[in-house]
This record gives structure tokens, C-alpha cells and sequence, in this order.
């Protein structure tokens, strides 16, 4: 078997050796030192370091120019925003909330840490954000609300949502944490239901090393969301909500204005190397790429492939663990599932009967490093590595029938 490998095509015939340094799924955005410590100059001489400061205005003005979204509020993180976003719709304590189990855990964490129950509804194939579908079927009369995921920037059924939404009077609250940018017709995602989460952590296009930012067009939540991010003070003596500390501080808005003049920069690097995986990707039987419907942006936060373990021979986890050899390191976002985890295993929803789709894709689904940094040259080496990973199975199943 070995001596077949080696003539026909060995690691070394392809050219193919580890990476010298490991390579990751992403490495953040950074401007250089001295912008940052350019950009930091008025914060030191006037010592306001927190408490919506000028930078932390300044980011939210150009925020929502950005996302093209009428209202933007900042905090200190992703998590914190989503949580907060739950709190100022007031839902009743103990109500449902119709959610994805394809996601990070965060998305229903926050449910849960709101006093509410998840329900999770199962998951559309093609873009793995949950099923507009099958979400009546899951409205009784305690559910409150829907919280959609436009999981790796795709778009939920953003229509059919609110319809069910309308019909039985729920609340709709997006996870966009990885849409930055993306945009329906034209229309900024951060339009769609009642309030929209970004994150801003380090791992996103577009990051404040750690944060985030509801958006909403209501501006009843201004002031609700004002509170509930600083304790609920209004005043020295006032307090009117019962609030947590979700501020961001200076520094992370600092940093934040100034990617935000990189981004453009950096999403076409990306495109280009998600041009070189589409070209060599595109030809490997059982890999299936992810595709953006036509009226939407793709965010270009991640870059996702689907294994068929039948026709590309080897599994998602096979492919998964010979990269590591190969110093690179893909990563398995969203498996398992937020059903599987302890806190949530126990729930009617949870059952593999009513996550069929989820289930079966937790098991196909591989994020391949994407950042510009990595450079078209790296994205067809990872190719090779994939496309020799298929071929070296191949040989060896034959050799042994
Ligand atoms: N909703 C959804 C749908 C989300 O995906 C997330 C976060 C949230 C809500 C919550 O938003 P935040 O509260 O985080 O704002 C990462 C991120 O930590 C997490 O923010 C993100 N989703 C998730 C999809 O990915 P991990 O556990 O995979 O991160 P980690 O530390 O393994 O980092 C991944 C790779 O990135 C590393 O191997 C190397 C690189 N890296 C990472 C960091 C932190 C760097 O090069 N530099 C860095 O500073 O969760």
C-alpha cells in the first residue's frame, strides 16, 4: 500500500509538508502600534477611559453608517449585548423563546440566563440558519419570542419569521454575531426584528477585541438600552432599571475605529482566497461549498464546507484531524449542537427526532482557516492538503479490496 502511495502520488511528489507555523482558523484585524497609541493621545490627556466616552459616540455614529441601520448601542461584548437586548424586551419570565441549536452557546445562554426557555426548532439545509418552516408548529401560548442566528453571515428567512412573529405577537431578536455587514436587497441585516446582536470579538472581520452592539429601529429601546447597560442609572439618584455594567470602554472603541479602515482592505484579500477555495474545492466529489443567495452580502466572516463522508470517502473529523498534522487548524463551529450540551440535553425540543437536519450537519460541517493574512498562496496549499487527504484514502480503500 505504502509503495502505491509513494509512486502515484506521495506527500513529498505534491509538494506537501506542514506549515511551519500553525495556521488558525483566523487571526484578528490589528492596526499598528503607533495608530493606536495616535488614536489613544486625547484619551490619556483627558483620562476618560469608560462610561461612553468620545470615542465609544463616536463609534456609534459611524456604526450605523456602516451596518446602515438606524440605531446602534455598543457594549463591552457580544454576549453582554444579547443578553441585555433579551432584558429590554421584557418577556415574561418563564416564556419560550423559539431558537437554533446550530450555534454558539452564547445565542442560548442568554436565553437561559434571562429566566426564559428555549425551544430549539431544527435547522434549514442549505443555509443552516433555523427553519422558518417549522417554527409554528413550536408556538404555544407561552412563547414569547423567536431568536433567529444568521449563522456564518447567511441570512435567516428574515420574511417568514416576522410573519409567524406577527400572527401570534412574538418578539424577534437576531444573533448577527457573524454578519457584520451582510445585507438583504441592500438593506442592512441589522434592520430586520425587534433588536439585532454584533459581535466584535477578535475572531470576527470586524472586531474591538472584545464587543459588540445591538441595533434597532424602535427608539423606545435608546434610553431602556442606555440604562440596562450602565446598572440601570439614570441619574445620581436615580436608578430605573435593573441593569448590568455592559459598557466599552475607550480603548476597545479606539481600536474599533481604526479597523473599521481596514476592513475593506481585508475583505478583498479574502475574496481572492475564497476564490482560490472555490476553484480547487469546487472540483472535489463530496464536498459541497456554502453558497449566498443571490439578494444577500456575504459578510466574509467565515469559509465553510460540507463533507459527504460517503462520497468523499473520508469524514468531516478524518479531514478535521489530518490538517492538525499538517500544523492546520479547521475548526468544527457548531458541533456539537446546543442541544447536546448538559444544561439543555433534557429538553423536549432537544430530541434528535426534531433536529433531523441539525443533526445531520453537525457532522458535515468544517470552517477553513479565513483571514487575509493567510494569503492565496497558504488557501491552495490547505486545497492540496484536502485533495491529497481524499486521495490517499482512495488508494488505500482500493489497495485493501
Ligand atoms: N453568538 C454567536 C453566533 C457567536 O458565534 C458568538 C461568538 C457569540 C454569540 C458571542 O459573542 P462574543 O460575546 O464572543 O462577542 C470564538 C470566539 O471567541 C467567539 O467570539 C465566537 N462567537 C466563536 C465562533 O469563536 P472559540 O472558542 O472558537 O475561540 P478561540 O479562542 O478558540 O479562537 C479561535 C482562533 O482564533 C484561535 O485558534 C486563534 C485565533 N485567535 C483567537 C483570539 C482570541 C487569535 O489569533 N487571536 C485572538 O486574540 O470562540
Amino acid at each position: 500500500m505504502q509503495n502505491i502511495l509513494t509512486n502515484a502520488m506521495d506527500e513529498a511528489s505534491v509538494g506537501l509538508k506542514p506549515f511551519d507555523e500553525p495556521i488558525y482558523i483566523t487571526r484578528p484585524l490589528v492596526p499598528t502600534l503607533k495608530q493606536v497609541t495616535e488614536k489613544l493621545k486625547g484619551v490619556w490627556q483627558s483620562k476618560w477611559l469608560t462610561n461612553h466616552g468620545d470615542l465609544h459616540r463616536e463609534l456609534e455614529e459611524k456604526l450605523q453608517v456602516v451596518l446602515k441601520v438606524r440605531n446602534v448601542s455598543v457594549f463591552n461584548n457580544g454576549t453582554t449585548a444579547l443578553l441585555t437586548a433579551l432584558k429590554a424586551l421584557d418577556l415574561p419570565q418563564g416564556s419560550e423563546v423559539i431558537t437554533t441549536p446550530f450555534t454558539f452557546p452564547a445565542t442560548v445562554h442568554c436565553i437561559a440566563w434571562n429566566g426564559l426557555k428555549p425551544v430549539f426548532c431544527d435547522i434549514e439545509p442549505d443555509t443552516m440558519t433555523i427553519d422558518a418552516d417549522k417554527i409554528e408548529e413550536l408556538v404555544n401560548k407561552n412563547t414569547s419570542a423567536i431568536l433567529g442566528v444568521h449563522v456564518y453571515g447567511l441570512p435567516c428567512d428574515v420574511e417568514k419569521i416576522q410573519k409567524v412573529a406577527d400572527s401570534y405577537n412574538l418578539k424577534v431578536i437576531y444573533d448577527a454575531a457573524h454578519a457584520f455587514t451582510a445585507e438583504i436587497n441592500g438593506k442592512g441585516i441589522g434592520n430586520y426584528g425587534d433588536i439585532s446582536m454584533f459581535s466584535f470579538h477578535a475572531t470576527k472581520l470586524f472586531h474591538t477585541a472584545e464587543g459588540g452592539c445591538l441595533s434597532y429601529n424602535d427608539d423606545q429601546y435608546i434610553d431602556k438600552l442606555y440604562y440596562l447597560r450602565n446598572f440601570g442609572i439614570k441619574n445620581e439618584e436615580e436608578v430605573v432599571e435593573i441593569g448590568i455594567n455592559g459598557k466599552m470602554n475607550e480603548i476597545q472603541a479606539a481600536i474599533g475605529l481604526l479597523n473599521l479602515d481596514l476592513i475593506g482592505e481585508e475583505k478583498l484579500k479574502r475574496k481572492e482566497i475564497k476564490s482560490v477555495y472555490i476553484k480547487h474545492l469546487a472540483l472535489l466529489d463530496g464536498i459541497t461549498l456554502l453558497e449566498f443567495p443571490k439578494n444577500t452580502t456575504d459578510s466574509m466572516g467565515y469559509f465553510v464546507v460540507k463533507i459527504d463522508q460517503k462520497e468523499f470517502g473520508v469524514s468531516r473529523n478524518e479531514i478535521y484531524d489530518s490538517l492538525k498534522q499538517y500544523n492546520v487548524f479547521a475548526r468544527k463551529y457548531f458541533y456539537p449542537l446546543c442541544s447536546e450540551y448538559e444544561p439543555y440535553k433534557q429538553l423536549k425540543s432537544s430530541s434528535t427526532t426534531n433536529l433531523p437536519v441539525a443533526n445531520k450537519i453537525k457532522d458535515e460541517v468544517l470552517c477553513l482557516p479565513f483571514y487575509g493574512g493567510l494569503g492565496a498562496v497558504n488557501a491552495g496549499k490547505i486545497c492540496k492538503i484536502i485533495e491529497y487527504i481524499k486521495y490517499r484514502n482512495k488508494i488505500s480503500t482500493e489497495v485493501s479490496v
